[in-house]
């Protein structure tokens, strides 16, 4: 799929700031004013992104409540933290461990995982659409995980010897809770859930690694560029204790404080189109940190390859339709076609 879809390749960002440790700047395409003037938000309590508890969703003495708690995070806030999940600790240990064995690598031996042009897979960067672009201070490792046949192995690293079972693991078990979610939140909007089921049964899932560098201009630069994602549901783990994403909430940035071992979990475009925009798709970015690399781990889930993406007839009846409808594959030609602009791609999508 998409053979034809690439991202410009890149300085990798982890050499640059291994060389420029003694230096003050860095080179000018990483500068991003925006990262300096966008207003944040301080540590106001009432900011905190909702809590969902996945035992309290599954039990029946618990879940309606809940379910109503997961409805109201995803119509105010598009994001949500969620605790309980039934993942197992000790796999989210070992993923990462090898994540960070793999990036403590040398740089050749990394780059045998590389991406190729034309590719979106591998070691590198995406959505680099242009020569005068700006650049994001990451490297990434990006996959297609789910289903199996969609895989390409090839660019799985091998080193950790542990790496490829590890991910393999993972996938699986996020692919179950992210299903999981997404019937109770079509349930939520009164949506058969078998709908959803089938259009997700061969569903797509992709891994993004990221691997945000120390920066001797931290507050300078962008780790990621705004974006939302092109997918239904993303589950973002935080992998060692750096901070450093954050979600727009009235028009600031707010950042998020990850609880232990928890996901944070958040609405994608399709879904915003899927429910024709009652959940929105929410605006965020990653900042880096002067002293320390920040790593994270998201996985996006997507209905089938040859599924339509529209508002679903359902929940777009008696009203007015918002979104076009294309198909899949189309759409994540679209997606990673253009640079990273906030929610400028689902803008291209409204009616
Ligand atoms: O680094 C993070 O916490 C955010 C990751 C993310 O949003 C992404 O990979 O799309």
């Amino acid at each position: 799929m998409m053979e034809s879809v690439g991202s410009l390749p890149v300085a990798n960002v982890q050499a640059l700031a291994a060389a420029s440790s003694g230096l003050s700047e860095v080179p000018p395409r990483y500068l991003r004013p925006e990262a300096e003037s966008d207003p944040v938000t301080g540590d106001g309590g009432s900011l905190e992104i909702p809590v969902i508890d996945m035992n309290r969703l599954l039990q029946p003495q618990s879940s309606r409540d809940e379910s109503a708690k997961l409805n109201l995070a995803c119509e105010q806030w598009g994001f949500f933290q969620l605790i309980n999940h039934n993942v197992p600790n000790e796999l989210i240990g070992r993923m990462k461990i090898d994540i960070e064995e793999f990036f403590k690598l040398p740089l050749e031996v990394k780059e045998q995982f590389a991406q190729l042009p034309g590719n979106l897979e591998g070691y590198g960067q995406l959505f680099v659409v242009s020569e005068d672009q700006k650049l994001d201070w990451a490297d990434i490792l990006y996959f297609n995980t789910q289903p199996l046949n969609q895989r390409n192995v090839r660019f799985w690293p091998t080193q950790p010897l542990t790496f490829r079972a590890t991910l393999d693991e993972y996938s699986q078990e996020l692919k179950n809770t992210a299903d999981c979610l997404l019937g109770l939140m079509a349930k939520n909007l009164g949506l058969n859930p078998e709908i959803l089921t089938e259009m997700t049964e061969e569903g797509i899932q992709s891994v993004r690694i990221n691997y945000y560098p120390p920066c001797p201009q931290a507050d300078k630069v962008l780790g990621l560029s705004p974006h939302s994602d092109g997918d239904l549901i993303t589950l973002v783990l935080q992998v060692n204790q750096v901070q450093g994403l954050q979600i727009k909430k009235n028009g600031k940035w707010v950042p998020v404080k990850p609880l232990p071992g928890a996901f944070i979990v958040n609405v994608g475009d399709i879904f915003e189109i899927f429910s024709n925009g009652r959940y929105k798709s929410i605006e965020h970015r990653a900042v880096v940190s002067t002293g320390k690399e920040r790593l994270s781990v998201a996985a996006f889930h997507s209905p089938n390859n040859g599924a339509m993406i529209g508002p679903l007839p359902q929940l777009a009846r008696g009203s007015e339709v918002n979104y076009r409808t294309v198909d899949h594959e189309n759409f994540m030609k679209l997606f990673f076609s253009a640079r990273l602009d906030g929610k400028s791609f689902l803008d291209r999508m409204k009616l």
